[in-house]
């Protein structure tokens, strides 16, 4: 086994520990060059633009040993504008993670090793803590958006005590891989999977949110038909890796739930892109890049635009397009107030991807913007972010150095596995429609403040009392910490097909978050193909992802759209609901997105959930089951 060697890099922000590489070409982290005019009196502006390590996969395998501990280093605070010293759990000894290329039909292999500290002993109270919540250096390993064996393989054994994973990640919280534990992960691509962008991340229940808050986050790319059209292969190459780390400011670790729920409830802190603040890119006029953006945040989307330039969209997550999506700049500043809404640009939600072509324009500076978008409405004061505001990501530098390059012909490849799913296909294989609600239920305004160590009362007004959590359950659902957006909330999913609410039809009557013994487990069949509307009965925009099996978005508010296929998905607001309103709103305005999906090749179990990791952690999470 080849160890990669710890070697000075020209960020200091990519410290590399703890990675080995079984099978797997490793290219190191790099300024990417590019060449300036040929004057020698000419002295381009430098490229800060850092690439993550990138390890690709050889003769179809890559094997990888990724180490969980934690990183002390230094990485620039957007909130003081200078740099800070950190120490944050991390899996790979980098911000972000490295790159994993692959191409289809490969296989990948991943050991994840817990070198993490035991974890610690929470007293009973003071704060109080429901138990899944209680297991901060416990982990196990999600590749977001691959379509592979949700199960487990071979389960660990006295003899094996690696076992073989498939991407399972219900292990409970009180297990998982616990420190000191080693867990093999064994993937392997479909010729037909999908070519695009990807990534992998750690996803125990409870310890999710803490995890890629700190950073835990790579990119995983998965090349194809796609890359072999001459203008893409001929077009340089990007991995954006969009992240916020998370850390108490004082510290600059993060060792508390109440940290992240904190740090979510006026948004996330600024992004960086593979770990750097505003990275200048150099191009040359007209050239063409191919650009992956990959939002590893766990609750600020993103809303991109690049000034004077059409950015041409031809991926949604790692599912390609047959033709772009043409993105124009967005007006700057954007008019304010919004009416109706901040208009979208290349809008990803926490957990999303997307892939874009961009060809250089007239020699100048342009700036790669994220521009203001609604994240939700009428927000009780300690609900999140509203409004995420305009920021400014990367510096564009275009030279006065010629270098025309076309744009690929339309239509692009894409793979038979994303076919169109008709009526006919839907009537024809099962067909069956379920309806799946997000909804996050405050309790009662308290009269005063709540007392530090035990929970309040969870009586809240008309719907509230629609929960039903059982005897002696209720403290798994809550967490009580003042301050906190999610303070005195149940973060739940509830699905119909049992009892439909009398005051909304159509509706459940029971949410049930994932942690509880209730816990709902949507169970389908092998091949079936169904169409699920999702509804959102909160008005902030909760990213829905699911696993394995990708979702073909066919309506939004019950409207037909231009269908595209999709794994992670920011659900629509209620704009409707009434100021103040919060998430507690008897009658609240609903809206929904409707999806088909085919449940192919895999049986398992796997989950769907808000991709806002501290709703997850909380509980707004349901299985799923492949039989
Ligand atoms: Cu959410």
């Amino acid at each position: 086994m080849s160890e990669i060697t710890e070697e000075s890099v020209s960020r200091r922000d990519f410290l590399r520990l703890g990675v080995s590489i079984t099978t797997g070409l490793v290219v190191p982290p790099v300024l990417t060059a590019c060449g300036g005019g040929d004057s020698d009196s000419y002295d381009p502006p430098k490229e800060t633009f850092v690439q993550p390590l990138t390890i690709q996969s050889v003769n179809g395998v890559l094997d990888v040993t990724l180490v969980l501990s934690y990183l002390n280093t230094t990485l620039f605070n957007p909130a003081t504008g200078k740099d800070q010293q950190v120490s944050l759990r991390n899996m790979f000894g980098t911000i972000p993670a490295p790159t994993l290329s692959l191409n289809v039909g490969d296989l990948l292999r991943i050991k994840v090793f817990n070198n993490l500290p035991p974890n610690p002993k929470f007293p009973p109270t003071e704060p109080p803590q429901p138990p899944h919540l209680q297991y901060p250096n416990s982990t196990n390993l999600h590749t977001h958006g691959l379509h592979v064996f949700p199960g487990i393989i071979r389960p660990s054994s006295p003899s094996d005590p690696l076992g073989l994973y498939g991407d399972f990640v219900v292990d409970d919280p009180s297990m998982g891989i616990q420190p000191g534990e080693t867990r093999q992960y064994e993937y392997r691509l479909r010729q037909d999977h999908p070519a695009g962008t990807y990534w992998y991340h750690p996803h125990l229940h409870g310890s999710s949110a803490m995890h890629v808050g700190s950073g835990m986050a790579g990119m995983l790319i998965i090349k194809g038909p796609i890359d072999q059209v001459p203008e893409i292969a001929a077009a340089q190459e990007r991995a954006f890796v969009f992240q916020a780390p998370i850390y108490e400011q004082t510290t600059g670790k993060l060792e508390s739930f109440t940290d992240v729920a904190t740090a979510t409830a006026g948004g996330e802190p600024l992004f960086m892109i593979n770990g750097v603040r505003r990275p200048r890119i150099v191009m040359k006029s007209g050239s063409v890049e191919n650009w992956r953006f990959l939002n590893a945040g766990i609750f600020t989307m993103l809303n991109l635009s690049l000034d004077g330039h059409t950015l041409y969209q031809y991926s949604h997550d790692g599912n390609p397009r047959r033709f772009f999506k043409l993105v124009a700049p967005l007006p700057t500043p954007a008019p304010a107030p919004p009416q109706p809404s901040y208009p979208e640009a290349v809008a990803i939600g926490a957990g999303g991807r997307t892939t874009v072509l961009v060809k250089a324009g007239a020699p100048g500076t342009y700036f790669l913007r994220t521009m203001p978008i609604e994240m939700g409405r009428n927000l009780t004061p300690n609900a999140g972010g509203a409004v995420v505001n305009e920021d400014i990501v990367a510096e564009v530098v275009v030279l006065n150095d010629p270098y025309p390059m076309n744009l690929p012909p339309e239509p692009l490849p894409v793979t038979p596995f994303l076919a169109p799913i008709t009526d006919q296909e839907l009537a024809e294989n099962g067909g069956l429609k379920r309806t799946i609600v997000l909804r996050v239920i405050g309790s009662n305004p308290l009269p005063g403040p709540p007392p530090a160590t035990q929970y309040p009362p969870f009586t809240g007004p008309a719907q509230t009392s629609l929960v039903q959590p059982p005897p002696g359950e209720l403290a798994d659902w809550v967490y009580q910490v003042n301050n906190t957006q999610i303070a005195n909330k149940v973060f739940a999913i509830g699905s119909t097909g049992t009892t439909s609410s009398p005051t909304q039809p159509g509706m459940p009557t029971t949410y049930i978050p994932f942690q509880s013994s209730k816990a709902l487990t949507q169970t389908v069949a092998l091949n079936a193909v169904e169409e699920w509307t999702l509804v959102n009965m909160n008005n902030i925009r909760h990213p829905f992802h699911i696993h394995v099996n990708p979702m073909y978005i066919v309506a939004v508010n019950g409207k037909p759209v231009e269908p595209y296929w999709a794994d992670t998905l920011p659900l629509p607001f209620s704009s409707e609901l009434p100021t103040g309103g919060g998430p507690n709103v008897p009658g609240a305005a609903m809206t929904s997105i409707t999806f088909r999906s085919r449940f192919l090749h895999y049986t398992g179990p796997y989950v769907m959930h808000c991709h806002m990791l501290v709703h997850e952690d909380m509980g707004m999470m349901q299985g799923v089951t492949v039989v």
